[in-house]
C-alpha cells in the first residue's frame, strides 16, 4: 500500500461488537450494568455476545481483507484493559487486542484505534464519570496503559469516540447511562471535562516519541436553519456552540471558544469547573487530524414560545417520533419536507457530508480528516437464498461517498472512509433489529454465521474503481 493511499474500511465499537463481557479478567463496564435490568434498556438487549467478535475476529479481519478494506478502525474497552478503571492491568486484554493488531497488519488492514468509545468502566461511572474531573487522569492514566502497548503497531489514535453525542444522550436525552434528563449543567460539564482529558491524552502522545497520529471523533452536526427562521445567525451561533464548536476549538484551534462561557452564564449554566490551566492542555493537545461521523444535519429553527423537551426514537418502526429537541430560547430541530428520514426518525440527506467538510475546512483550514463512521440502518432478513439486497444502504452510501468525493475534489483534505459497519452488531438501546452491518450476522444462531449482503460487494467495488481511478496512475 502507498503511504498515501486512500483508507477505505469498517468501523467498530468494542460494546458493540466483542461480546465476552465477563470473559478473561474484564471488569465491569458501565454499560454491562445498565443493560443487565435497568428499565430504561426498553428493548431489553444487552452486548453480553453481539456478533461475538472477541471469538470470530479473525473471521472478520478476513473478509474486511477480501473487500479490497485495507483498514480497520475498532476501539478498546478501558474495562477489559483496567478491569477497575485504574490500576492493575488486564494482561490478557493486552494479549486480545495484540492478536487483532497483529492480524490486521498481517491482512494489510492499518489499524485505527479509539481509546474510548462509550463504553466507561462502572468503577469509574461510579464516580461520576466525566462530570467528575479525576476522571480526566484516570483517562490519561489508561491512555498510557495503550500508548505504551500497542504504540509500537498502531499508527493511527482518536481520543475519544462522539464526546458530544455521549454527553448528549447521557445528560439531555437520557436513554444512555447515567440516564440524566435535560441536565445542561451536566452535559457541558461532560464535554468540557471530555474535551481536557482528549487534549491531555493528545499532548502526552505526542510527548512519547511515537511516530503515528492522533485525533478525536466528532459526530457531524453540521448546523442549518429553515428558511422561515428569525435571526438564523444568531440560531447557527448558539447551535454551534451547543453542538459542536466546544470539542472542534478545543482540538484543533487549542482553545475554547470565546463565545462558550458568555453564553453559558447568561443562561445559568455552571461554569465553575472551567480552569484556567486548562487552556494550557487545550493549546498542548491539538490534534494531528479529525475524525468525522457523518450521518444527518442539524436542521433548526428558532424556538421562544413552549417548553424545553427532547425527543428520541429507540423503537423504530413501532414508534412514529423523530429525533430532535427544543430548547427554549435557543432553537428547535425541524422538518424538512423534501428529505427523508430512517424508520428511527433520523434525517438522511447525504448533502451533510459536503456541507461539513467544507464548513470544517473554511474553518479549520486543511487539517486532515477521516470519516471516522457513515452508514445505514434497517430492519433487513435475508431472501430465501440466504441474501440480504440491501439496495436502500447502498443508494444511502453511495450518496454520501459521493460527496465526500466532490469535497475533496473542491479542496477538502479527506484520508480515508470507514463504513458503519463491517458486520451487523449491537446499536445503543436499539438492540439487534437496527442493523448497520455490510456482512449480516445471524443473531439467532449461537455460532453468529456471517454471510456478506450485496452492500460488502457493492463496496469492495466501489475501492476497486475508486484505486483503479484515482490512484493507479
Ligand atoms: C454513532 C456511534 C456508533 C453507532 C452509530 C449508529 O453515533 O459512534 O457507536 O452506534 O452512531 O448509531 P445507532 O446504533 O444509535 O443507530
Amino acid at each position: 500500500m502507498s503511504a498515501d493511499a486512500f483508507l477505505w474500511g469498517g468501523a467498530t465499537a468494542s460494546y458493540q461488537c466483542e461480546g465476552a463481557w465477563n470473559e478473561d479478567g474484564k471488569g465491569l463496564g458501565e454499560w454491562d450494568v445498565f443493560s443487565h435490568g435497568n428499565p430504561l434498556n426498553i428493548n431489553g438487549a444487552t452486548g453480553d455476545v453481539s456478533c461475538d467478535f472477541y471469538h470470530h475476529f479473525r473471521e472478520d479481519i478476513d473478509m474486511m481483507a477480501s473487500g479490497s478494506q485495507n483498514t480497520f478502525r475498532f476501539s478498546i474497552s478501558w474495562s477489559r484493559i483496567l478491569p477497575e478503571g485504574t490500576g492493575k492491568v488486564n494482561e490478557k486484554g493486552i494479549d486480545f487486542y495484540n492478536s487483532v493488531i497483529d492480524y490486521c497488519l498481517e491482512k494489510g488492514l492499518e489499524p485505527n484505534v479509539t481509546l474510548f468509545h462509550y463504553d466507561l468502566p462502572n468503577a469509574i461511572a461510579e464516580k461520576g464519570g466525566f462530570a467528575n474531573r479525576e476522571t480526566i487522569d484516570d483517562f490519561v492514566a489508561y491512555a498510557r496503559v495503550c500508548f505504551e502497548a500497542f504504540g509500537d503497531r498502531v499508527k493511527l489514535w482518536a481520543t475519544i469516540n462522539e464526546p458530544r453525542y455521549y454527553a448528549y444522550c447521557s445528560n439531555m436525552v437520557g436513554n444512555y447511562p447515567p440516564n440524566h434528563s435535560l441536565d445542561f449543567d451536566r452535559y457541558f460539564k461532560v464535554c468540557y471535562h471530555e474535551a481536557v482529558a482528549s487534549a491531555k491524552a493528545v499532548a502526552l502522545y505526542h510527548s512519547m516519541g511515537l511516530t503515528g497520529q492522533i485525533g478525536i471523533v466528532i459526530d457531524s452536526c453540521n448546523v442549518e436553519t429553515s428558511p422561515e427562521t428569525r435571526e438564523p445567525e444568531l440560531i447557527k451561533l448558539k447551535a454551534d456552540l451547543f453542538y459542536d464548536q466546544l470539542v472542534l476549538d478545543t482540538s484543533i484551534r487549542g482553545e475554547l471558544p470565546g463565545a462558550l462561557v458568555p453564553f453559558l452564564r447568561e443562561n445559568d449554566i455552571d461554569t465553575s469547573y472551567i480552569k484556567f490551566e486548562d487552556m494550557l492542555t487545550f493549546q498542548r493537545g491539538k490534534i494531528d487530524f479529525l475524525g468525522l461521523n457523518v450521518y444527518n444535519r442539524m436542521y433548526l429553527t428558532d424556538y421562544s414560545e413552549g417548553e424545553t423537551e427532547v425527543f428520541h426514537n429507540n423503537r423504530g418502526a413501532w414508534s412514529k417520533k423523530k429525533e430532535g429537541i427544543r430548547i427554549k430560547d435557543w432553537f428547535e430541530t425541524t422538518d424538512d419536507p423534501n428529505t427523508k428520514r430512517n424508520l428511527w426518525g433520523r434525517e438522511i440527506y447525504p448533502k451533510c457530508m459536503y456541507n461539513a467538510l467544507m464548513e470544517i475546512r473554511g474553518r479549520y483550514g486543511d487539517i486532515p480528516v477521516y470519516i471516522t463512521e457513515n452508514g445505514h440502518g434497517c430492519y433487513e432478513t435475508p431472501g430465501p437464498d440466504g441474501r440480504v439486497e440491501d439496495d436502500d444502504r447502498i443508494d444511502m452510501m453511495q450518496g454520501y461517498i459521493d460527496n465526500m468525493i466532490k469535497a475533496m475534489d473542491d479542496g477538502c483534505n479527506v484520508k480515508g472512509y470507514y463504513a458503519w459497519s463491517p458486520m451487523d452488531l449491537y446499536s445503543w438501546v436499539n438492540g439487534y433489529e437496527k442493523r448497520y452491518g455490510l456482512v449480516y450476522v445471524d443473531f439467532d444462531d449461537p455460532a453468529r454465521p456471517r454471510t456478506p449482503k450485496k452492500s460488502y460487494y457493492w463496496y469492495k467495488q466501489l475501492i476497486e474503481d475508486y484505486r483503479h481511478d484515482r490512484e493507479s496512475q
